[in-house]
């Protein structure tokens, strides 16, 4: 057990992260949900359907106008993470975790799945991470340093599918993983693995993810993804959710450790919701007892973030009407392939964004007990049934997929001889199956079928016991390989980029630390072929090494196109040479509103001298802009051109609390000399001590206005905010108490 701890404003160190990890011990096993929180009363909302709060979080961009509350939904939120690299995807983790994801995928190396073994080490991977003993030790140890910063149980996954997903799914055990994919027909349709084998071992994967607790989440997805027309699968996703279930079900898992991975078959510009809630409704009618995990429709994502967004806020609107239990975000990566960083956090931040949003709906709304929605649904579920019959009718699962019964483009019955067709036997890893012997012994625990300890004197209870018990009992007997490629392993990366992990140099970051790179939109105003052209130019001669284009949209076919281009920055910044501004100073909107409920404050104001500039002064002072009235200060404005004397005499008159001067004009140092001569009128009129003096401009440095006489100076980019905290700020101090202190922005 590691005694590692997070500070939130330092990184997470990785390279510790990575020591001792042959003596790491998961600390629990299974599946968390969030913990409901009734009624929760958060800043000035109650909620109705949200879950109890975190320790640290980041809230969305409008919580600074809400007390800074990060309310989060009921649903677990996956981010799936694919960089190829692990240990930038911890940090990937961490962000994600502050941001509300909760269930962290681990998207594996392409192919894996033809894997017939472990993999170990710590190699790179394309599309994901090649998953290993090491790799998923790291990343549940960090998920547990995590976990307690953000104050909230993380769950973490990745895939037992493929030739070896038995020996994944006992090492996931061994390790504390929380949640995998397991779904023969995955291995069957997608990897061509032979269909008798897949279902052999995913008996075997099946029990031991069902006495490790891990959530199991089921495959179907790809079909929606694969099919050519994903609407028209409808009536076989259901059936290939069932056939999973079922089959999970039988092998032991618990209804309530089986999740469907469910996704919405349509996308604008079709009539998408008309089509996705019929479905959503009937697999619920017919797959009740077993959780729905949503996804987002990946399939006919393009190219842009925005209608990404789009279409994952309109699927999430279907997970709430149809309650989801885990609201997976992809958003954009898989469309146009850029696993980024910021796609996650900004996705999980649609998640949580649209679910709060809609929190309480459905005390609200309810779903039509009849009309389109439930025939439609009927007619989904008819057909699913009869596809399910004919399965049977034709001899079972294995010749209705050697008969290419699934992913045909026909919406059943109707079928066009274009589904996936595999033969019993043929595919990867066929003729492997072999009838146990008679004196085959498995002294093992949660293992599928009969263990034949008898014979040798063991206890079919307890069939591990005659060896002393299994890995599962007994971890000293797991074997930890550390690493096999000297070359193609994370110590070799961490040399690397070592300067960039040990703060002497920053570079932009997108997926891979030390990556440069960064990301540029622009509006090029000619066509969309010579758009790009334009693009690639501009990021040679900014100096961008390989600059791509990822993105055109056009805005009008000669007018204008969007553009979307990524490149590498070449160089490092040196952080030792940064200037970094002082942090603004803002008191609170709640500080602000009482100081000047409680001390009502007059202020007189204008531009003084021969100067007829306004709009500076008007946007420190009207409530329009932000100005000071907003926190009840009570203002009298004098104009532009306002002589010095009349200022001052109008604060004698409406005994005022403060004079504001505004002074644009500077030449020969007026704007010094006027806010000179307020000061000495004040003392002269004996309304000094009494009155608090500030003046400012686009020409005003605060320490030379200070030397004036006057109290403060504000110079270019004041704001209302400035000046108000000020105000305040002074005039508790001159009765003599103590402003409090400023949370300043990390
Ligand atoms: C998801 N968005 O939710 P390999 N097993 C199953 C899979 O779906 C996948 C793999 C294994 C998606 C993530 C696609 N899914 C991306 C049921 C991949 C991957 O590449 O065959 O070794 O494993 O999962």
């Amino acid at each position: 057990m590691s005694d590692f701890k997070l500070e939130p404003n330092e990184k997470l160190n990785v390279r510790e992260v990575m020591k001792d990890l042959d003596k790491y011990e998961p600390r629990r096993r299974g599946w968390t949900w969030r913990k409901p929180a009734p009624g929760l009363k958060m800043g000035p909302f109650e909620y109705h359907d949200c879950s109890e709060p975190l320790k640290n979080s980041i809230g969305l961009p409008p919580a600074k106008y809400f007390d800074n509350i990060d309310p989060q939904p009921m649903p677990v939120i996956t981010t799936e993470i694919a960089s190829g690299r692990f240990e930038d995807d911890i940090r990937r983790m961490r962000m994600g975790a502050w941001h509300g994801a909760d269930h962290l995928m681990v998207i594996r190396h392409m192919g894996q799945s033809h894997i017939d073994g472990l993999m170990e080490g710590t190699p790179q991977g394309i599309g994901g991470v090649p998953i290993t003993r090491k790799q998923v030790r790291a990343q549940r140890k960090a998920c547990d340093i995590i976990e307690d910063e953000v104050g909230r149980p993380i769950n973490y996954h990745s895939y037992v599918s493929g030739v070896a997903g038995p020996d994944v799914a006992v090492m996931f055990a061994e390790e504390g993983v929380n949640g995998a994919h397991q779904d023969p027909q995955y291995n069957v349709l997608y990897r061509d693995i032979n269909c008798v084998r897949s279902f052999v071992d995913a008996c075997e994967s099946k029990k031991v993810m069902e006495w490790a607790n891990m959530l199991q989440i089921d495959g179907a997805h790809n079909a929606n993804a694969t099919a050519r027309d994903a609407w028209k699968v409808m009536p076989e996703l259901i059936v290939q959710h069932s056939l999973n279930s079922r089959f999970s079900e039988k092998v032991g898992i618990k209804p309530e450790n089986i999740s469907l991975s469910t996704v919405p078959p349509t996308a604008t510009p079709g009539p998408c919701v008309y089509y996705d809630l019929p479905y959503a409704v009937a697999l619920r009618d017919i797959c009740n007892r077993y959780k729905m995990r949503a996804q987002q429709n990946t399939k006919y994502i393009c190219s842009s973030a925005r209608e990404a967004t789009v279409t994952h806020v309109l699927n999430m609107f279907i997970s709430k009407l149809t309650s989801a239990d885990i609201q997976s975000t992809i958003t954009p990566d898989e469309g146009r392939n850029v696993p980024w960083h910021i796609y996650n956090i900004e996705a999980c931040d649609n998640a949580k964004q649209t679910l709060i949003g809609l929190d309480g709906l459905m005390e609200m709304v309810e779903l039509k007990k009849d009309g389109p929605l439930r025939e439609m649904a009927r007619d989904i579920k008819e057909r699913a049934c009869l596809f399910m019959e004919e399965i049977v009718e034709v001899g079972g699962y294995f010749k209705a997929v050697e008969e290419g019964f699934f992913v045909d483009s026909g919406k059943y019955p109707e079928r066009n001889g274009d589904g996936i067709a595999r033969k019993i036997e043929g595919g990867i890893g066929y003729g492997y199956i072999f009838e146990r012997e008679d004196d085959y012994m498995a002294p093992v625990t949660a293992h599928f079928g009969y263990n034949n300890v008898e014979q040798y004197g063991g206890d079919p209870e307890d069939p591990a016991a005659l060896i002393g018990g299994c890995t599962f009992e007994d971890r000293s007997k797991i074997v930890y390989i550390d690493e096999l490629d000297e070359e193609d392993c994370v110590d070799r990366r961490f040399e690397k980029v070592a300067k960039y992990l040990d703060g002497e140099a920053i570079k932009p970051e997108m997926e891979w630390c030390g990556d440069g790179v960064v990301m540029m939109t622009m509006c090029v105003p000619t066509n969309a072929r010579a758009a790009e052209a334009v693009a690639l130019e501009i990021g040679n001669k900014l100096g961008l090494d390989e600059p791509v284009v990822i993105s055109k949209e056009i805005l009008q076919n000669a007018e204008g196109t969007r553009i979307e281009m990524k490149g590498k920055v070449p160089f490092d910044i040196d952080p030792t040479t940064l200037v970094v501004p002082a942090p603004p100073h803002y008191q609170s909107d709640e500080v602000l509103y009482k100081e000047f409920e409680e001390h009502p404050m007059q202020i007189v104001c204008g531009t003084v001298g021969d100067d007829e500039h306004s709009v500076g002064l008007r946007e420190i002072i009207n409530i329009k802009h932000g100005g000071i009235e907003k926190w009840g200060i009570k203002v009298e404005y004098l104009g532009t051109s306002v002589p010095v004397e009349k200022l001052v005499d109008a604060a004698v008159e409406l005994n005022a609390d403060a004079i504001l001067a505004s002074t644009i004009i500077s030449h020969d140092n007026v704007h010094y000399k006027n806010m000179k001569r307020i000061n000495e009128l004040a003392i002269e009129k004996g309304i000094r001590d009494k009155v608090i003096i500030a003046a400012g401009g686009t020409q005003v440095v605060p320490e030379e206005a200070r030397q004036t006489g006057i109290d403060e100076g504000f110079g270019r980019d004041s704001h209302g905010i400035d000046v108000a905290t000020f105000l305040a700020e002074e005039a508790m101090r001159r009765r003599g108490e103590i402003p409090p202190e400023v949370e300043e922005e990390i």
